[in-house]
């Protein structure tokens, strides 16, 4: 069984895997360690992470990149709309309103949901990390940002899904990153003694995230999260863009933003210059040949000037740090370090502004890029039977409220209760007791949308069925099991009817009544261990009443306006990627095959020349020569698209001719080796 954390960035992914030696993030193909969160789709085949990179501005259409946020959000979501100017490829409004990525693929239009996309790249780090592994991989943890909604976790979900892979977690950033933490730390406190509270910041291309967490031996539990879901690195490479846009405006009379390939260029020249300028603090160049119309731009930046520039930006660093504090209850002297992760922190500016906020140095003691990846593997390895590591539990959050509301189509028992507080401890679930003589809904919502960063506060609505009223006509007690799961999704995830047995009378008229008078039920709440083991029983309600036996059913539960693809689209799209994976990899052999053709021709014409002139005659060489030549032109030609057995026989057809000359080279320059070995025998 695999081992293996992902962290899908909005810009860059990273894996890491654990072997028998521990935990390390592996590289791919390019010896990149980095996999850029990018897919680029063209008329033969798909290219994904650093091949598609390289597309960006050739096959802008059809590059896909930064659609990590677009998980779970609807086509006329605010910030889909905010973004679709900025993109240099098309959505689409899907027939469920949701976004849909619309792309030239197969010589095809073609649209692509967000999660076939990430389900594209998440396939292509199952493939880097089989490589490194040498085995299948099938099973991982993949992090999410500790603000992503039900729906946006549940569409990250489905993406592992198309991929082949068996999410066991979706874990928050910040989490996996306290994981990486304090796994190995041999001085944590005793139990018994006061935690050690360690802030951790990641800010990331696309967004800022801040929690506090709280370490004890063998354990971490996080306090609280805060975050900025709109602030990372990119909106200062687009300040710089939007500076440099204006200045050419004026200077060089040209109007960038209606060049997709030039405003693509901007970008990325003005993340390097950003990136330049937290090593520097001094003048320094940017300069762009051919930019537009033939134009060679210039210009010029210092950190001083961008830091104004960026200021409102700045500003917005310290809300995330207060607002996490605040809700921690803990004061500065509380915390034991700040530890910063994401890309975006190494801006000096952010840096000196965490530190300062907490009134401490921040730490930089664990790998900025590829912390979460290796939490995400630790939690795999802490899941998976197959790995020793050392027991470590962790206790993550609830970020937003839920409550649950109900209605029944006769009976006016409408009611609602906050199920999970700000900040509940999760995976988490909860029993909540019913009187109902009919079926009813129950619907989830997150309780304060205004502190949502999605635009649809409603989580679902979950039907509890077959619900009847006891023999007496009395109302039947119904206990249903809530829970946020591991993957920090809610649901309603069990129910069950109570059958009343003689001599309950008393009691249940006296829950009934409380039921009816406060209109809220009274629940019970049992802790979930991390891996959903078996439910304690759950403890009878009202201790000091008599034990009775009960006969509890099962209720069917039907879930509605869940934000998740249904099970046949999502068999579709694990059938349609496997497709994809065999095209591409079809055309990777018959390119590999046409490139071993023109290898041969080449070496072969080289040694024509050289090495193997003497076992050739004239004539024969002169024709062979000849032959290349016509390899070489119909490669260009005809030979330029064909399947890999075309060159494969294209090749042998070549060696007939080529392997008699390699093997007279071959027996002459073993001559004299032979004669050696032979003579010191005598
Ligand atoms: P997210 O966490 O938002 O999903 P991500 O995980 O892809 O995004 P990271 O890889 O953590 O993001 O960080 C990438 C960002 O960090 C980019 O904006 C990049 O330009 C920025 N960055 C990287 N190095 C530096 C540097 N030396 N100075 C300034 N910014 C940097
Ligand atoms: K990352
Ligand atoms: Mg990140």
């Amino acid at each position: 069984m695999s081992v293996v954390g992902i962290d899908v960035g909005f810009q860059n992914c990273y894996i890491a895997v654990a072997r028998s030696g521990g935990i390390e993030t592996i590289a791919n193909e390019y010896s990149d360690r980095c996999t850029p969160a990018c897919v680029s789709l063209a008329s033969k085949n798909r290219m994904i992470g650093n091949a598609a990179k390289s597309q960006i501005i050739t096959n802008f259409k059809n590059t896909v990149h930064g659609f990590k946020k677009f998980h779970g959000r609807a086509f006329d979501d605010p910030f889909v709309q905010a973004e679709k100017p900025k993109l240099p490829y098309s959505l689409h409004k899907l027939a469920n309103g949701n976004a849909g990525i619309k792309v030239r693929y197969l010589d095809e239009d073609k649209v692509f949901t967000v999660e076939q996309i990430t389900g594209m790249l998440l396939n292509k780090l199952k493939e880097t990390s089989e490589s490194a592994l040498k085995k299948p991989v099938v099973d991982c943890v993949i992090s999410v940002p500790s603000f992503f909604t039900d729906a946006e976790r549940r569409s990250v979900f489905d993406a592992s899904q198309i991929a082949g892979l068996n999410c066991l977690r979706l874990i928050n950033d910040t989490t996996a990153v306290a994981l990486a933490y304090g796994i190995y730390k041999q001085d944590l406190p005793t139990p018994e003694e006061r935690p050690r509270n360690v802030v951790f910041v990641d800010i990331g291309h696309s967004s800022f995230q801040v929690s506090i967490t709280a370490f004890n031996k063998g354990k971490l539990k996080v306090l609280a999260t805060a975050f900025d879901p709109y602030l990372g690195g990119r909106n200062f490479d687009e300040a710089l863009v939007d500076y440099f846009c204006e200045e050419f405006k004026g200077k060089y009379k040209l109007n960038v933003r209606d060049n997709p390939r030039a405003l693509l260029r901007l970008h990325q020249e003005c993340e390097k210059l950003k990136k330049l300028m937290s090593a520097n603090s001094s003048d320094l160049p940017l300069n762009i040949e051919c930019f537009m119309n033939d134009i060679d731009v210039s210009s010029r930046m210092n950190r001083g000037h961008f830091e104004d520039m960026c200021a409102q930006y700045l500003m917005r660093v310290e809300m995330p740090l207060k607002a996490v504090l605040e809700q921690s209850k803990l004061s500065r002297d509380d915390i034991y370090a700040v530890e910063i992760v994401g890309g975006a922190t190494r801006i000096p500016s952010i840096k000196e502004r965490i530190g300062k906020f907490y009134g401490k140095d921040v730490s930089t003691t664990l790998n900025a890029d590829e912390a979460v990846a290796r939490g995400c593997a630790l939690q795999c390895a802490i899941l998976s039977p197959a790995f020793k590591v050392r027991e470590f539990s962790i206790t993550d959050v609830a970020p937003f409220p839920i409550t649950l509301r109900w209605k029944s189509p006769t009976e006016d028992g409408l009611g609602e209760c906050e199920v999970f507080s700000k900040n509940h401890a999760a995976p988490f679930s909860k029993v909540i007791t019913f009187h109902k003589k009919e079926p009813f809904d129950l619907e989830a919502f997150y309780s304060s949308p205004q502190e949502l960063p999605y635009p649809d506060h409603r989580i679902g609505c979950f039907s509890v069925q077959n619900v009847v009223p006891q023999p007496d006509g009395d109302s039947s007690k119904v206990k249903v099991k809530v829970r946020v799961n591991v993957h920090g999704i809610f649901s309603v995830s069990s129910a069950s009817l109570i059958e009343k047995q003689k001599g309950e009378d008393e009691f249940v008229s006296q829950t009934k009544m409380q039921v009816d008078q406060e209109g809220q039920s009274q629940w019970d709440q049992q802790n979930e261990d991390n891996s959903s083991s078996r439910e304690k029983q759950d403890p009878a309600a009202g201790g000091s009443k008599p034990k009775v036996k009960v006969k509890s059913i099962d209720l069917p539960i039907m879930a509605s306006n869940i934000r998740q693809l249904d099970s046949d689209v999502l068999n579709d799209f694990v059938e349609y990627e496997r497709q994809m994976i065999i095209q591409d990899k079809l055309v990777k052999e018959s390119n590999d095959a046409k490139n071993a053709v023109e290898e041969y021709v080449y070496d072969l014409r080289d040694k024509l020349c050289g090495i193997y002139e003497k076992y050739i005659t004239e004539d024969d060489s002169n024709r062979l020569s000849l032959m290349l030549e016509d390899t070489e032109n119909w490669l260009y030609e005809d030979g330029e698209d064909q399947p890999k057995q075309v060159y494969e026989e294209k090749l042998d057809a070549l060696k007939r001719l080529g392997q008699p000359i390699q093997d007279r080279h071959r027996e002459h320059e073993d001559r004299p080796r032979c004669v050696d070995s032979f003579k010191q025998k005598v």
